[in-house]
């Protein structure tokens, strides 16, 4: 695949709370990371997002009496998925990985920074309306395509992914630069909404060829 100066490299929450050993672990988060350095380095245009929450975050089972991590309750925008405290504003878990290396990393976008907002997206918050503003910065810049990679494939790379290519971008996702969370459904469910969006499952290799 011939990647193009209008490209850019999407690598979302690669975050030490999403790895092993961190306070929403995906399983296998960390072996992605050699993969993701590699491809940032074949990508003149690359955006990392961060997940950033505040305490007593809307997303988060601890805020809400009597409801457990995994659980899913109605907010004012629908449902929310529950999650254990994770990517707290400032702390290590929260961090850019220290094992990411992508010097030329151009913009971090952080999300999930308003209390009662999730957002998977990073485009949209989970109201489905409140813009993040990287439409916008990637439309400024003549970005046009997107390849995206990170964390987790069924959570946040998927919203990402339809929410790009909703609002024009030619998006792409590279799965073997990705792991997912897997609650029930999530997988199949993500690559329903892939497979209905026109979205194509890559590889990295696929990538760099
Ligand atoms: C994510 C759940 C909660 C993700 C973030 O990065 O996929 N998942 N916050
Ligand atoms: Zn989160």
């Amino acid at each position: 695949m011939t990647t193009r100066p209008t490209d850019a490299l999407l690598l979302i929450d690669l975050q030490p709370d999403f790895m092993p050993g961190g306070a929403l672990a995906v399983a296998g988060g960390d072996e992605i990371l050699p993969l993701i350095n590699g491809l940032a380095a074949r990508f003149e245009h690359v955006i990392l997002t961060q997940d950033w929450h505040p305490e007593g975050h809307i997303s988060f089972a601890s805020s809400h009496a009597g409801q457990a991590p995994f659980g899913q309750i109605e907010v004012a925008y629908g449902p929310q998925t529950l999650w254990p405290d994770h990517c707290l504003q400032h702390s290590a878990g929260a961090a850019v990985h220290p094992a990411l290396d992508v010097p030329h990393a151009e913009l971090i976008l952080r999300k999930g920074f308003r209390r009662e907002i999730d957002s998977y997206s990073a485009f949209l918050e989970n109201d489905h309306k409140t813009p993040t503003g990287l439409a916008g910065y990637l439309r400024e810049r003549g970005l046009q395509r997107l390849f995206i990679a990170g964390l987790a494939y069924d959570y946040c790379v998927r919203f990402s992914a339809i929410d790009g290519k909703a609002l024009g971008f030619e998006t792409i996702v590279i799965e073997d630069a990705t792991r997912a969370v897997g609650l029930p459904g999530s997988v199949d469910g993500t690559n329903e909404a892939f497979a209905g969006a026109g979205i194509p499952r890559v590889t990295a290799a696929d990538v760099v060829a």
